[in-house]
């Protein structure tokens, strides 16, 4: 997120959420929104193909096709200019290339983007005029926005947005993808991406690797200067020949990665596979060593939330049975690498430097691994944990031991200077329906359950609350399939098949049912589309075409 949840929850005065089902995916922020619509009158602007929850307390609810929020993006942008409600002051000081930007807006008259959106005219213009004119806006979004081949294009279109209206670098404004987990943002941070190291410094920079060869003690030669592959490309390169092991760490593919089947058929193929798991996930049946890792319950160590705040996590109780720290497990494999190595093959014998500050992977505690962090990562320089454990709220960039941390981004300057406009038109879904497969499938969760649920399907609280997986289907459907009393349903696309029991509701409007992926039994990654953005490579889980037949 540029700014934070409590400074969008007491200075916006509108909050556009987009793709983002807030109130069952981040239900503490989602509350702290509410509580500003109630108590103090904020407008509230939801555009999502569902009636989600938090269209109760909206003004407006826009209710677009799947997988067409350029075109919806940029017919509001295009009323927004002709109307003049744009901020001629922010565009000039701040940002450029906003000639070329406009004449795409252009192509986008309100006619032509209610056609491809399905959203009528009227909530257009009503929307505008409530961008328009009330000042500052928040934008909030999650994988309704990314899960799409154009994910990183429709991102672009709403920080165009946000410039266009001058809602960057101001409290209460601001563009803010809601992240999923708990330390999402911490993994990228430390260089949990196949094109940076930590505090995303490139593997391409000459210097950086320098500066983290000098500070691990290997020869700048060992640290690869290309690009890596991302997780969405690992799976295809088993087949291809070009990944032969995988040391996998608390995730579940077979549950989480789309088109199950084929994911099965790399993970049979997959000369080794190590996993490292609190559970024997449905993911763990691949692999060839199994080794036990610590719940969040049983760790020290600090996550990086959504607002870029680093939080300490306290040991509630000692690790059970075998489990081991997974930092320890971690390091203790490196050590091992690192003294066998050398002999094993000529080629790539490493000579560690001793002497260097962090060559022996000897970490007592996590204390000492913040210190690597506070050493290597310029962002996080000040986020030390005698700080963290006196109670201070950080958020990066925190680039000396005194800086305060930084609450909003942008607010003068953007990373690269000025903020660039950039023309991008809508571009349909890789797989729309047609005569044999007429529904569009959306995918995702529900409140009560996590991913894969290999956690929440041990809960019998959670269990006695959502125990099946439920596949939203509109009245109007349900009917022509003639469902009455048995609601089971089968769900076919040209990857897989799934039964599960229907749940008839307007959530979802006709030509349209939702899926999750809880539930092994029926999981809607059998049915996904493994077509990825070209640039983020994130799967096409929000559109793909199913059939829906009564069982
Ligand atoms: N209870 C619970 N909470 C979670 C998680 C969980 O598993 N369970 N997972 C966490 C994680 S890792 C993540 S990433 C987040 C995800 O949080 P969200 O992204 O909020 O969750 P999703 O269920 O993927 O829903 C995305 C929303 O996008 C809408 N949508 C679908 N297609 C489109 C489209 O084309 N355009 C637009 N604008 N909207 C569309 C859907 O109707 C839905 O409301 O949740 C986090 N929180
Ligand atoms: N169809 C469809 N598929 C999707 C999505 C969608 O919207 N639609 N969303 C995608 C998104 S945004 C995400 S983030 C992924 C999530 O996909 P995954 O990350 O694969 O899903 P999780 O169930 O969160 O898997 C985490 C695993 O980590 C284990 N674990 C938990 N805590 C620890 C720990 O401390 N240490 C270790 N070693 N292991 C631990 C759990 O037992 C669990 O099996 O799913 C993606 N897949
Ligand atoms: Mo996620």
């Amino acid at each position: 997120m540029s700014n934070s949840m409590d400074d969008v929850a007491n200075f916006a005065q509108a909050l556009f959420i987009i793709g983002s089902n807030t109130s069952e995916q981040h239900p503490v922020f989602g509350t702290m929104l509410r509580r500003a619509i109630r108590k103090r009158g904020v407008k509230l602007i939801v555009a999502d193909p569902r009636r989600i929850d938090m269209v109760d307390f909206a003004t407006l609810h826009l209710r677009q096709k799947p997988g067409t929020d350029i075109a919806l993006l940029n017919g509001l942008m295009y009323i927004i200019l002709e109307k003049g409600w744009e901020d001629k002051a922010f565009i000039e000081e701040r940002c450029e290339d906003f000639e070329t930007f406009r004449q795409t807006v252009m192509q986008y008259p309100p006619e032509r983007a209610s056609q491809i959106t399905g959203v009528p005219v009227e909530q257009l213009f009503e929307a505008a005029e409530i961008m328009g004119t009330t000042r500052p806006m928040a934008v909030m979004w999650a994988m309704g926005i990314t899960q799409h081949i154009v994910g990183v294009r429709n991102v672009m279109t709403l920080a165009n947005l946000q410039m266009l209206l001058g809602n960057m670098g101001k409290a209460g404004g601001g563009v803010n993808p809601l992240r999923g987990q708990n330390n999402v943002q911490g993994a990228c941070d430390m260089g949990g991406l196949p094109n940076v190291f930590p505090a995303y410094q490139p593997v391409t920079s000459e210097d950086a690797r320098h500066k983290f060869a000098s500070a691990w003690g290997v020869e700048k030669e060992h640290l690869a200067g290309t690009i890596g592959l991302t997780v969405t490309e690992m799976m295809p390169g088993i087949l291809a020949g070009k990944v032969r092991a995988m040391y996998i760490l608390g995730e579940n593919p077979i549950m989480s990665d789309p088109d199950t089947s084929h994911i099965r058929h790399c993970l049979e193929n997959l000369p080794l596979m190590i996993l490292q798991e609190i559970f024997p996930s449905e993911t763990a049946a691949y692999a060839d060593i199994l080794l036990p890792g610590v719940s969040f319950a049983e760790k020290d160590g600090t996550v990086t939330n959504t607002e870029r705040r680093v939080q300490l996590v306290r040991k509630a109780i000692e690790p059970l049975g075998d489990a081991r720290q997974d930092w320890w497990i971690t390091a203790e494999i490196a050590k091992r690498i690192i003294t066998t190595e050398p002999s094993a093959t000529k080629k790539s014998a490493r000579k560690i430097n001793p002497e260097a500050s962090w060559a022996s992977w000897d970490y007592q505690s996590v204390t000492e691994i913040m210190d690597e962090i506070n050493a290597l990562a310029p962002s996080y320089t000040g986020i030390t944990y005698p700080r963290l454990q006196n109670g201070e709220r950080l958020q990066w960039p925190v680039p000396a031991k005194d800086h305060p941390g930084t609450p909003i981004l942008h607010t003068k300057a953007f990373t690269r200077g000025k903020g660039k406009f950039m023309p991008i038109d809508h571009v349909p879904s890789p797989e729309l329906p047609d005569d044999q497969y007429p529904f569009i499938l959306s995918t995702g969760r529900v409140l009560y359950h996590w991913h894969g649920g290999e956690m929440t399907r041990r809960s019998q609280g959670l269990l006695d609350v959502y125990n099946n997986s439920l596949v939203e289907l509109n009245p109007q459907d349900a009917e022509k399939l003639g469902i009455n009393g048995n609601k089971t349903i089968r769900v076919t696309s040209r990857r897989g098949s799934i039964e599960a029991e229907a749940w008839v509701t307007e959530r979802v409007p006709p030509g349209m049912v939702y899926a999750n992926f809880h539930f092994p039994e029926a999981s809607a990654n059998e049915l996904t589309i493994a077509e990825l953005d070209p640039v983020s490579k994130i799967p096409s889980f929000k559109v793909c075409a199913v059939q829906v037949e009564l069982v």
